[in-house]
């Protein structure tokens, strides 16, 4: 795919993070979720499309997205370009899934699937879920549902033999809906610089 003359990118080719294809391959069918009405990775809703991110992202409002979670700050095509590669070279490493608005071209739902590799447990290696979120305008429509319902069943199908994720106390009860809980006897702990 080329970019068109607005974005300045002009000829440059397109670069998906992780491969499409996974977003069929993983087993939807497995997610022990209910959807009324059905949507699924494949066909997330009318108009939406969700997909891995993209370089073009950028363009599409991910940034801007991000901020509905946190403080994001001021990242330039060139920085992002950097972090994206960067990501990229990490085979296996960051699986970041976008949903995207095929009226408006602009990224409206995003989650991140980080994969660290271990020595432990037979050289496995545990996903980390970050950075989920859904553009207000599109809360209701179990987007979040579907986000973390793929990442997990992806974290498994990558060969993870965990998934955790950390949240802020209103979201706790919502996460708790995916089996995810606060492990007796393991705490999580920060040091913020
Ligand atoms: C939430 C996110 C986490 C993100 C953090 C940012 C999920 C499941 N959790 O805890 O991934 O990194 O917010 O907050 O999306 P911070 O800017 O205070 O670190």
């Amino acid at each position: 795919m080329n970019f068109n003359a607005t974005n300045g990118m002009e000829d440059m080719e397109d670069v998906s993070l992780f491969d499409d294809k996974l977003l069929k391959e993983v087993d939807f069918t497995q997610c022990s979720s209910t959807y009324n009405p059905p949507i699924s990775p494949t066909d997330p809703g009318e108009d939406l499309l969700m997909r891995s991110l993209r370089l073009s992202d950028y363009d599409k409002g991910f940034m801007v997205l991000l901020k509905q979670l946190t403080v994001v700050g001021d990242v330039s095509r060139e920085q992002f370009e950097a972090r994206f590669n960067s990501m990229l070279s990490c085979k296996n490493g960051y699986y970041i899934v976008v949903i995207e608005d095929k009226t408006c071209n602009l990224v409206i739902g995003a989650a991140t699937l980080a994969v660290e590799q271990k020595f432990i447990h037979e050289c496995s290696s545990r996903g980390r879920v970050e950075d989920v979120v859904v553009d207000k305008k599109y809360r209701g429509r179990q987007l979040g549902k579907l986000l973390l319902d793929y990442l997990t069943l992806l974290s498994r199908h990558v060969g993870c033999y965990k998934v955790s994720l950390e949240c802020k106390d209103p979201v706790v009860n919502f996460y708790s809906n995916f089996g995810f809980v606060k492990e007796e006897g393991q705490n999580y702990m920060c040091r913020r610089f």
